[in-house]
């Protein structure tokens, strides 16, 4: 496994290049264009004005996170071929610049959504946090008002205002899509960029919808194993590939974690693992907390064990936890937290390796 961490850019990150350098174990970041308009090809150029910015530093950029989809590729729109094309492009000039790994999602207008930005937990900190019986009181609007306000002038990943602007009109094409619909244009959309990622050796690693079911009537599926095996065989190719994040999946108890990790990830389609806990509660509400397996409801140890015998080499990175030590960073995306959640995993890590070795 390769330990990667996210970042943000400097202009727009609370985290610098230096401090990351110095969580031990981190190879690489995880980076993205966010100036781009989605659809447009990722100009050369920033491309590699990124990368070297990153390795200067002396890290590396081998994960993107993400290349988003324009939303005629998910409803199937006459105009996505020219979308596609700029997809083709992006990931050609990506793979030129030695990036192996791009993530994306295929989630209907809105990413990842949460009740709340900075709950408080008992501890002192925050975090995000998931209040099951408010989702009927919102509307997507809403939300995205209420994100604006809480997230301290930080631009929330897959929150970007310009993908918003046109938020009435995107909700309303949506009307009537189905589950199916989205299938057969995720299916259309990789069929498309395969010979793409085969030829040029880059990865593509499809992030599970967070959370994983349906808001807002609009689809979501990417959300538990029967869905991950499904979107696998879109495209039979290694390089159709998923991004598993623990906590994504995890909010639904029914979802058996490292028995997904350790499925797909035998299968080599595990390109990109985000691993983090979540602790969930009876009447359905999850908050975000602490890596430790103690402290939330999924055990880490399995999930890295899962990762570790079946020969995992992707790319691994801890992600959200909370906002501690007064920190003030983009939500679920501070320095504190997310490195000792590194640590933590790369001790897991170890430690599974070790005993393995003695077992041996
Ligand atoms: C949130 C992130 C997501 C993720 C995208 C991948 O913190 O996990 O925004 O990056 O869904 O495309």
């Amino acid at each position: 496994m390769k330990m990667v961490f996210r970042w943000f850019g400097a202009e727009a990150d609370s985290v610098s290049l230096k401090q990351i350098r110095q969580i031990p174990g981190v190879a690489g970041i995880v980076g993205a264009l966010y100036d781009v308009a989605v659809g447009e090809a990722w100009p050369e150029a920033e491309i590699l004005a990124l990368k070297h910015e990153v390795e200067a530093a002396g890290l590396s950029l081998e994960v993107i996170e993400s290349v988003n989809i324009h939303e005629d590729i998910k409803l199937g729109r006459k105009t996505r071929d020219r979308y596609i094309d700029n997809y083709r492009l992006t990931l050609e000039r990506l793979a030129r610049a030695g990036v192996k790994v791009v993530c994306y999602n295929f989630m209907p207008v809105l990413d990842w959504f949460r009740t709340e930005l900075a709950h408080p937990l008992p501890d002192g900190s925050t975090a995000l946090f998931y209040e099951a019986a408010k989702v009927s009181s919102l509307s997507p609007e809403s939300v995205v008002a209420a994100f604006e306000r809480e997230s301290k002038g930080f631009v929330l990943p897959g929150w970007e205002r310009d993908r918003l602007a046109e938020l009435k009109t995107v909700l309303a094409s949506y009307d009537g899509f189905t589950e199916e619909k989205l299938y057969d244009n995720l299916g259309y959309f990789l069929k498309a960029i395969m010979p793409t990622c085969e030829k040029f050796g880059i990865k593509m690693a499809i992030h599970p919808d967070d959370p994983p079911w349906p808001i807002f009537g609009l689809p979501r599926i990417v959300r538990d194993e029967a869905s991950l095996e499904r979107i696998v065989g879109l495209a039979d190719s290694p390089c159709n590939g998923l991004t598993l994040c623990s906590g994504s999946l995890g909010a639904n108890p029914e979802n058996d974690v490292p028995a997904i990790m350790r499925r797909f990830s035998a299968m080599g389609r595990v390109h990109f693992a985000h691993v983090r806990n979540i602790k969930r509660f009876p009447n359905g509400d999850y908050s975000e907390c602490a890596h430790l397996s103690s402290e939330g409801s999924l055990d880490l140890y399995e999930i890295m064990r899962a990762l570790y015998e079946t020969g995992f080499e992707g790319y691994i990175r801890s992600d959200h936890g909370r906002m501690i030590w007064g920190e003030e960073a983009r939500p679920g995306y501070g320095l504190y937290d997310r490195a000792l959640g590194t640590t933590y995993l790369n001790g897991l890590w170890e430690a599974i390796a070790k005993g393995s070795e003695k077992v041996l």
